[in-house]
């Protein structure tokens, strides 16, 4: 059996104690790996670890060796990437084709795109008249943070990981990284690459662990952490809001969304549905940015609804790497009890089930995996619990609407505001339809698309801050004023 160990100082360590936890494949619900528990004072060494080579060697590197070290981590992420790609497999049971398209490309990205925007970013500086004429100049110096505890979910393990780590050392931090508990293999697996490619001992530090009174909550309380940045839920982002407001300390967090997908009458029909389907049922619908609330105009409401059926229904359960699958299981036996509850609950609501509903027939050898049904509701009021509550499985409900205002106070009215896609020809409509609804991003006729110059993040209970280009180094730097009198 695999044990999986702490990286703490460029080292594989075992927790204090000896402690493990088991990891289990959400394919079959079998025991693959022994995670080794962070305590106290794991975190501890690991946080001091990461102090250390923020005041050491990794100080004194310059930015141009910075960017090489950090392209060097991209190109041995590429080298390495069938390792990356069966780790992450094996984590979240999801499709080869999106680990080898999307999720592991993505995590190589996360480097080389913040080693691009840190050797091109401007400094700013400021000329200003005094009254004997002579003026003074600012200028602005760019300093790291210090060390960035980095908390991350399960569902993109290394792509939403790489996307924290990537600016937080391209700007000079140093981490400590939490993975999920449920996904701990391709986190640790970079620490593999930061030692062959030459990163300073401490400057990237894995503490497994789970959330409350565990290692999550032990770097996140730790003095010595000097920011955090978090993926998850909104419920959780409350918890470590309240660890971080001890000594005041600064958050950047991405969190929950309840998104809509709106279909006008006039949009591309196959292209509509194509996007709605892969925004609903990508990654067995455990995306943040997924639509679980569909909105189609009224005349092509009846057609889509029975054209989302059909390819639903067609998706192949089966192995990451079955090249007749492509549909995989959710993360965990909990997670799969929550979205189940979700489908419960729709019917005791009123729902009208259009398709799914429960768990498919599995084959001996999977049947205690975590699959679960795409599902698709009609019928229910906007005050239903699966149509405000963010679900995170495959599912969406699908009502029609009559006019541009209706929909837009439907998408608007709820608690989270991460994203929207917009199915239009009517590109006037759809510009003047995105400056009114209220998320950080809106797609327009395509979704999850993603360029990484820009800003990404979350309105109302979605998040706090924006990352993402040169938006990165507002979490990960601190501005120093410098006033010269001339
Ligand atoms: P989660 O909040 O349960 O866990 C995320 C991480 O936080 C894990 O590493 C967990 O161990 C840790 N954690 C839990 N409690 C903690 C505590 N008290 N202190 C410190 N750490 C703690 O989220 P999840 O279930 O892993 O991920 C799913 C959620 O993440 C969904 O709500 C989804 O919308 C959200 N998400 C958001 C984005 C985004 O970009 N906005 C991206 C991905 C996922
Ligand atoms: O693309 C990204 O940068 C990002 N944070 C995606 C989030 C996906 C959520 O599941």
């Amino acid at each position: 059996m695999q044990l999986i160990k702490n990286f703490i100082n460029g080292e594989f360590v075992e927790g204090e104690g000896g402690k493990t936890f088991d990891k289990r494949s959400p394919l079959n619900n079998e025991v693959i790996a022994r995670i080794c528990e962070a305590g106290h004072q794991d975190v501890d060494r690991a946080v001091q670890a990461a102090r250390q080579a923020l005041d050491g060697e990794w100080s004194r590197i310059s930015t141009e060796q910075r960017v090489d070290l950090l392209y060097g981590v991209a190109n041995e992420i590429t080298r390495r990437f069938d390792d990356f790609v069966a780790a992450e497999m094996a984590d979240t049971g999801q499709p080869h084709h999106v680990m080898t398209h999307a999720f592991i490309p993505r995590g190589a990205a996360n480097f080389k795109i913040f080693a691009d925007v840190i050797k091109n970013v401007p400094e700013e500086s400021f000329r200003m008249d005094t009254p004997d004429g002579r003026g003074a100049l600012n200028y602005a110096i760019r300093v790291p943070k210090g060390v960035i505890g980095v908390i991350a979910p399960w569902n993109a393990p290394f792509l939403l990981m790489t996307w924290k780590v990537g600016p937080a050392l391209a700007c000079g931090n140093t981490v400590v990284v939490k993975p999920s508990e449920e996904s701990p293999l391709t986190t640790t697996l970079l620490g593999e690459v930061m030692n062959t490619v030459g990163i300073p001992k401490g400057v990237f530090n894995v503490v497994h662990g789970f959330g409350p009174k565990s290692a999550g909550e032990f770097v996140t309380q730790h003095p010595k952490v000097d920011a955090i940045t978090f993926t998850g839920e909104t419920r959780t982002g409350t918890a470590i809001m309240k660890a971080a407001s001890e000594g005041m300390r600064d958050v950047s967090f991405e969190m929950g969304g309840k998104n809509a997908g709106i279909v006008f009458a006039d949009a591309d029909f196959d292209a509509a549905v194509e996007g709605i389907f892969r925004s609903a049922f990508l990654n067995s619908g455990q995306v943040c940015l997924g639509t679980e609330r569909v909105y189609v105009e009224r005349p092509l409401f009846e057609r889509f609804v029975n054209t989302l059926k059909a390819k639903a229904e067609a998706v192949k359960f089966g192995r990451p790497d079955d090249p007749k699958a492509n549909y995989g299981p959710l993360i965990s036996a909990e997670h799969k009890a929550k979205v189940l509850s979700y489908y419960g609950k729709a019917v005791q609501e009123g729902a009208t089930v259009v398709t799914g509903g429960g768990v498919p027939d599995m084959p001996a050898d999977l049947a205690n995996g975590h699959w679960v049904q795409p599902t698709i509701w009609t019928g229910l009021p906007e005050t239903a619990a699966v149509v405000r509550e963010e679900i995170f499985g495959p599912c969406c409900h699908i009502r029609p609407f009559d006019s541009e205002d209706e929909v837009v106070a439907m998408a608007n009215a709820n608690e989270y505001g991460l994203s929207t896609t917009i199915w239009t020809t009517n590109l006037t409509r759809a510009h003047r339809m995105a400056a009114r609804i209220q998320v950080g991003i809106t797609w327009i006729n395509s979704w999850f698309l993603r360029d990484l110059r820009t800003a990404f993040g979350g309105s109302k209970q979605s998040g706090i801050g924006r990352e993402g280009g040169v938006h990165s180094l507002e979490f990960y730097t601190e501005l120093r004023n410098v006033c010269v009198k001339l």
